[in-house]
C-alpha cells in the first residue's frame, strides 16, 4: 500500500486574502480536533462561518478556495475545516460512519463533533456573526448531515452534497444488496490502511483481471488484509440489512427539519447518487417551514464543484452547468440564510432535465404534476413497446451467466478507482454500452426510433418476470438512450450514430426480492416477478432516438460475482458455489415483463 493525496475536482487558488488560523479543539469526550480557518483580512463588518468536516486531510483545504468556493469567497465569510475523528492531524479513532448515538453516553461522534466546534467556533472566532453554514461533498456531505441530527442552533444552513445515505441499499458499498466489491476494497484501504490516504498496490493497470483472480471474497482477508480493514470485516460480518447498516443511514435520523438544507445529487454519480435524493425524501415530511430543497444537475460525483459542468465523459449538455449551480443556486442559497442577503428564487426541486438540456423547476420529487406512469413492455424479436405483448404461451428470451467470464461493468482497461495518472472510473456511467451490446450474456430490447420525444421525470422501476436455474441470481438492468445512426454534434464529436447512453442503472441481488433483511434462495427454474429500482430520472429521449433495456446477472468488478448457488453469506462462499446459470426473461401476456416509466405529458 502507498500513500496518496486525493484528488478533489478543485484547484489550487491563492488564499493571500485571508488570515489562517489553527487549534486543536476540544470535543466533549476530551478528544480534540485538528481545525483550521480562514479570516479575510479586511472584512467590513462580522462573518458567517462557511464550515466543512473531512476525513481525508485539511492540509489542503485550501484548494476549495478554486472554484467550489469562488462565488462565496466574492460574497464574504470565514472559511473552517476540521479534520474528524482518527484522521490526519486530529485525535481519536477514526470509524467508517460512525453511528451518531453518543449524546447520552458524552462519547463524541460525527453529530456532536460538528455541535461541539460549532459552539467552540461561534465563540472563539473573532468577527463571525454567530451564524455556520454547512458543506461539503461525499463523506463531507455525510458529516453535513450529521451535523443535522440535533442541530446546534447557529447552525443556520446546510448543503449535504453526494451524501450516502442507506449504504446496504445504494451508494458506495451496496446496490439493493449487491455488494460494490472494487469501491468496497478499495475505500476500505484508502481509509483504514494508515491515518493518511492509501492505495492498494494491485501491480496492474488493468484490476479486472486481479479480481477475477482474486476468487471468492474471503482470499481477501486470506491473502491479503488479513483482517486489518475494519469496513471490510463489517461487509463480511453484516451480509444482510440489519442494524449496523440502518444505524449509519442519515434517513433514520433526520425526521425533524428546523435547519434550511440544499440537498444536491448528480445524475451520473459513480457513488452516492441515491443518498442525496433519500435524505431529502426523508426530511420532506417533517419540512412544514419549507426548508428543505433538491438540485440534481448531470454531474458525476461532485462535479459541480469545479469546471464549467458543460461536459461529462462524452456528453454535452449545452450550457455552464456547474457554474450555474455553483454562482445562481449555492452562493445565493447561503446569502439569504447566513447574511440576509438578496432573495430566495429556489423551487421545491430544480432537476435538469439532460437530453432536453434545460433547468425544470418542480414543485415535488418525484415530480408528480403532468407524469403518468406507463408501462414499457419486453416484446417479441427483442423490441420494446407501450403495448402489452398478447402471446399466451410463455415466451421468453435467455442467457447463459457465467461468474468465472463475468460481464466488466465498464470498458476494459478498469484501472484502480483512484488511480492518479487518471481513471475511467469518474465517468464509467456515461460509456457507450455496444462493448457490451453483442456478448451473449447481455440481453438487449429496444424501441423502434420515437415518433416523438419521450420525457420521464420521476421514480422508474423495472419489473422482471425470470427463472434461474440456480438458487440465487443477480438481476442488472439499464436503461438507455440510443443515439440516431446519424448523429452529429460538433460539441460532442465522440458521440457517434448508435451511441447507447446509460439513463439509468441498478442491480438487485435476488435473495433479496422479498426484502433486505432476510435473504431467500430462489426455487431453480421457477418463474418470479423482480422489481428492480432504477431511482428517478429527469430525461428526454429525442424523436428518431431509440429507447433500449439491457439485462445481465453480472457487472465485474464493481459488483462481487453472485456464486449463483444460495449460500447464506457470500463472504464465505467456495470455489465450488460459483456455477453457470441459464435466466429467462419472460415476455407474455401473463408473465409481461417491463420498465415502468413516469412518462411526462405536461406542457
Ligand atoms: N464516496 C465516498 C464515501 C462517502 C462516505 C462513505 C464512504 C465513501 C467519498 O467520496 O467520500
Amino acid at each position: 500500500m502507498h500513500t496518496i493525496a486525493l484528488l478533489f475536482v478543485i484547484a489550487f487558488q491563492d488564499t493571500s486574502s485571508f488570515e489562517k488560523h489553527e487549534a486543536m479543539v476540544p470535543m466533549r469526550d476530551g478528544v480534540k480536533l485538528h481545525t483550521a480557518w480562514y479570516a479575510p483580512r479586511n472584512p467590513n463588518g462580522p462573518l458567517p462561518i462557511i464550515f466543512s468536516r473531512t476525513p481525508y486531510g485539511i492540509e489542503h483545504a485550501d484548494r476549495a478556495f478554486g472554484s467550489y468556493f469562488e462565488a462565496l469567497v466574492r460574497d464574504g465569510y470565514i472559511f473552517a475545516f476540521q479534520d474528524i475523528r482518527g484522521r490526519f492531524g486530529s485525535e481519536g479513532k477514526f470509524v467508517m460512519q460512525r453511528k451518531p448515538d453518543h449524546r447520552a453516553t458524552r462519547a463524541g461522534d460525527e453529530s456532536t463533533d460538528a455541535y461541539d466546534t460549532i459552539e467552540w467556533m461561534v465563540h472563539n472566532i473573532p468577527n463571525n456573526n454567530g451564524r455556520v453554514g454547512m458543506l461539503g461533498i461525499s463523506y463531507d456531505g455525510w458529516t453535513t448531515g450529521e451535523a443535522l441530527i440535533d442541530p446546534h442552533p447557529a447552525l443556520r444552513a446546510a448543503s449535504p452534497q453526494a451524501s450516502p445515505d442507506d449504504m446496504f441499499l445504494n451508494d458506495d458499498f451496496h446496490h439493493q444488496g449487491a455488494f460494490r466489491l472494487s469501491y468496497g476494497f478499495e475505500y476500505a484501504v484508502l481509509t483504514e490502511a494508515a491515518d493518511t490516504n492509501s492505495a492498494f498496490d494491485f501491480g496492474r493497470y488493468d484490476t479486472y483481471d486481479w479480481y477475477l483472480e482474486l476468487g471468492p471474497l474471503s482470499n481477501v482477508n486470506g491473502r491479503y488484509v488479513h483482517g486489518k480493514l475494519p469496513s471490510w470485516n463489517n461487509f463480511a460480518a453484516h451480509p444482510n440489512h440489519d442494524d449496523f447498516w440502518k444505524a449509519q443511514a442519515l434517513s433514520t435520523y433526520l425526521h425533524s427539519t428546523t435547519v434550511p438544507t440544499l440537498n444536491v445529487a448528480g445524475w451520473w454519480d459513480q457513488e452516492d447518487f441515491v443518498g442525496p435524493i433519500q435524505i431529502y425524501e426523508a426530511m420532506e415530511p417533517s419540512d412544514s417551514a419549507h426548508k428543505n430543497f433538491l438540485v440534481v444537475g448531470p454531474w458525476n460525483h461532485g462535479g459541480w464543484a469545479g469546471g464549467t459542468g458543460r461536459q461529462l465523459g462524452n456528453i454535452d449538455f449545452a450550457s455552464n452547468t456547474g457554474e450555474y449551480f455553483r454562482d445562481s443556486v449555492q452562493a445565493p442559497f447561503f446569502a439569504y440564510y447566513l447574511k440576509d442577503k438578496g432573495s430566495l428564487n429556489l423551487p421545491e426541486a430544480l432537476t435538469f432535465e439532460a437530453g432536453g438540456n434545460t433547468w425544470v423547476r418542480n414543485d415535488a420529487w418525484p415530480a408528480q404534476a403532468g407524469v403518468t406512469h406507463r408501462k414499457l413492455y419486453f416484446r417479441e424479436n427483442r423490441g420494446l413497446g407501450f403495448d402489452a405483448p398478447v402471446s399466451q404461451t410463455s415466451a421468453f428470451d435467455s442467457y447463459v451467466s457465467d461468474p468465472a467470464n463475468p460481464v466488466p461493468y465498464r470498458n476494459r482497461p478498469v484501472q484502480p478507482t483512484y488511480y492518479a495518472k487518471g481513471s475511467g472510473w469518474y465517468t464509467w456511467l456515461l460509456q457507450d454500452q455496444r462493448f457490451v451490446d453483442h456478448r451473449p450474456d447481455v440481453l438487449s430490447w429496444e424501441t423502434p426510433p420515437l415518433e416523438s420525444d419521450v420525457v420521464i421525470r420521476g421514480a422508474i422501476s423495472a419489473h422482471l418476470f425470470a427463472s434461474t436455474t440456480g438458487s440465487d441470481a443477480d438481476w442488472v438492468v439499464k436503461l438507455i438512450d440510443v443515439f440516431p445512426e446519424n448523429y452529429e454534434n460538433a460539441s460532442a464529436p465522440r458521440v457517434t450514430g448508435g451511441y447507447e447512453l446509460m439513463v439509468a442503472n441498478d442491480v438487485l441481488r435476488g435473495r433479496f426480492r422479498a426484502g433486505f433483511e432476510q435473504p431467500q434462495a430462489i426455487v431453480p427454474n421457477r418463474v418470479l416477478e423482480y422489481t428492480v429500482d432504477l431511482h428517478t430520472q429527469d430525461y428526454r429521449f429525442v424523436k428518431g432516438h431509440r429507447i433500449m433495456v439491457q439485462v445481465q446477472s453480472t457487472w465485474f468488478p464493481i459488483i462481487d460475482r453472485n456464486p449463483q448457488t444460495f449460500v447464506p453469506n457470500i463472504f464465505e462462499a467456495t470455489v465450488a458455489d460459483f456455477k453457470t446459470a441459464t435466466q429467462r426473461i419472460y415476455r407474455s401476456k401473463t408473465q409481461s415483463s417491463y420498465i415502468e416509466l413516469p412518462v411526462y405529458e405536461g406542457h
